[in-house]
């Protein structure tokens, strides 16, 4: 069979893996975007379906605001023990009280995780590892390079002395440890170069937990550096064996496009078949990713009813949001409300460029060629008050279709802020209170229009993707779509009702 890659689209890097029986499970990186840490499923490695996160409570976490995409929660690692799911990340955060390394466990990954237990200990990028005798170990990243502790789960902390294991093989930003054991050797993989295009993953084994570490004559084992492939700057892998002892590994990669080489939809997850026959594994193709793969091997039961993650629709009638939905830091429930005539979002005194806590929700854009439509209701008064459909990287980087009221009365306008430079592009007199607006995006052009009285849509204006990318505006993350309400100063006496929102990927 061939199958696909990302094998889970849109911006869901640093993917680490677990499997229980016939169950494999997948955890990414979130950022300043609340809920944290999503949980996917999957029972063929190929189709994943998000089945919840392992941050759902303000108790949980802490988002410091102002940095833009580069903060908050990075590079999780799932791990199954003995009937518990355990994940340990880094909330990074200028090392404010509250944030730092913690795990999180449960019994139930679909459901709630735990409170988060503080480890107190340098570096990011943590994994754990359950040794023969059961016990386990932590391991993160400092400058020396990757470092080992055993790790206490009973009383939640780290005991004993750390031990460097290794620093790589020269690259810069050694990081993403991960540690495995097979016919009696321990193998460290990491990854080296950066998330960007030298983005490269090394391996070292030893037959001491704690080294010396060899490396191996082939690093870097995985690697899409230097070539012309479409998916590029592959790295931050975890490995999994499947029940029948075939080994795969998810990483993350890009999936570029345009001169020089720019990616809008974030760090994806692929799925990379590994030949673990020998001393060393061989990933992909000859250590490479490609966009498909052809393989017998893949586990065989099927999950049909999470095949598409193409299309979307939501009436927001339903009690509990569709799991596809954050908030930018963490949410101020006094902002949203769920109504029966939709999402009823209540705007702050905030504007949209800012870095703080907004009446705001977004999906991850997921494809390169999409189609969005919601329905706004914003009767809106007050000179400021604003709600619309935007396309944002983050504060300083988004193009939107919004109502807006000035001083002299309701308009319909387009703006895009690229950086510092910020232009209301198109402004319309409107009368009507509501509004049904379309962004539809290619690989050159973010398209915003409106429905007019006689049905036709009208364009409002569009702008190049190549600004909304992560080279041009961003760090760790892709574009979300986001719906908004803001008062521009003052907080908005007029509520925002949002309906019939659907989203469609080409
Ligand atoms: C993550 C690091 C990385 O912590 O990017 O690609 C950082 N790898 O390992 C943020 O995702």
């Amino acid at each position: 069979m061939k199958y696909q890659n990302p094998v889970i689209t849109g911006c869901y890097p640093d993917p680490s893996i677990c499997r229980v029986g016939d169950d494999y499970y997948v955890v990414n990186s979130s950022f300043e975007f609340f809920p944290g840490v999503p949980v996917w499923h999957s029972r063929d490695l190929v189709h994943w379906e998000q089945i919840g996160h392992c941050i759902t409570r303000n108790s949980q976490l802490k988002l410091i605001k102002g940095r833009m995409n580069n903060s908050g929660i990075y590079a999780p690692t799932i791990r199954y023990h003995e009937g518990i799911f355990y994940m340990v990340v880094t909330n990074v955060a200028n090392g404010e009280e509250g944030t730092g390394n913690f795990y999180v466990w449960t019994k139930d990954p679909a459901g709630e995780w735990s409170e988060p237990v503080f480890l107190n200990t340098e570096g990011i990028d943590p994994s754990i590892f359950f040794d023969d005798d059961g016990r386990a170990y932590y391991t993160g990243t400092s400058s020396a390079g990757i470092y080992l502790r055993e790790i206490d789960f009973k009383n939640g902390k780290l005991v004993g002395e750390a031990v460097t294991l290794w620093a790589g093989t020269g690259g810069a930003y050694p990081e993403g440890p991960h540690l495995y054991k097979r016919n009696g050797w321990y193998y460290l993989m990491i990854s080296e170069g950066g998330t960007e295009r030298c983005h490269m993953l090394t391996m070292a084994r030893s037959k001491n937990l704690t080294g010396p570490y060899e490396g191996c004559l082939d690093n870097p084992v995985m690697t899409n550096r230097s070539l012309g492939l479409p998916i590029q700057s592959v790295g931050h892998a975890d490995l999994v064996e499947d029940g029948n002892g075939n080994w795969w590994a998810v990483c993350l990669g890009t999936r570029t496009f345009g001169y020089p080489h720019k990616h809008n939809l974030g760090r994806e997850t692929m799925l990379v078949p590994v030949d673990w026959s020998g001393e060393w594994p061989v990933f992909g193709d000859n250590g490479r990713v490609l966009e498909e793969f052809e393989t017998e091997l893949l586990p065989k039961q099927c999950c049909p009813e999470s095949a598409s993650n193409d299309s979307y629709f939501d009436d927001f009638s339903s009690s509990k949001p569709d799991m596809g939905w954050n908030c930018i830091y963490n949410p101020d429930a006094s902002l949203y409300e769920q109504t029966e005539s939709g999402l009823c979002l209540h705007g702050n005194e905030k504007w949209l460029k800012d870095a703080d806590t907004l009446a705001w929700v977004g999906r991850r854009q997921r494809h390169h060629v999409s189609c969005t439509v919601v329905t706004l209701e914003f009767p809106c008064r007050q000179e400021g008050e604003e709600a619309g459909l935007t396309i944002f990287m983050n504060n300083r980087h988004h193009y939107e279709a919004a109502l807006y009221r000035d001083n002299t009365g309701r308009k319909l306008i387009f703006r895009r802020q690229i950086g510092s430079l910020e232009k209301v592009e198109c402004t319309l007199d409107y009368e009507s209170d509501g509004v049904k607006l379309k962004l539809e995006s290619d690989l050159d052009e973010y398209r915003f229009s409106y429905q007019k009285a006689d049905g036709e849509w009208e364009e409002l204006g569009c702008g190049e993707v190549q600004y909304l990318t992560t080279e041009v505006g961003g760090a760790f993350t892709g574009n979300y779509i986001g719906l908004y309400s803001c008062g521009n100063g003052t907080k908005c006496q007029t509520s925002a009702i949002f309906s019939n929102f659907s989203y469609e990927g080409k």
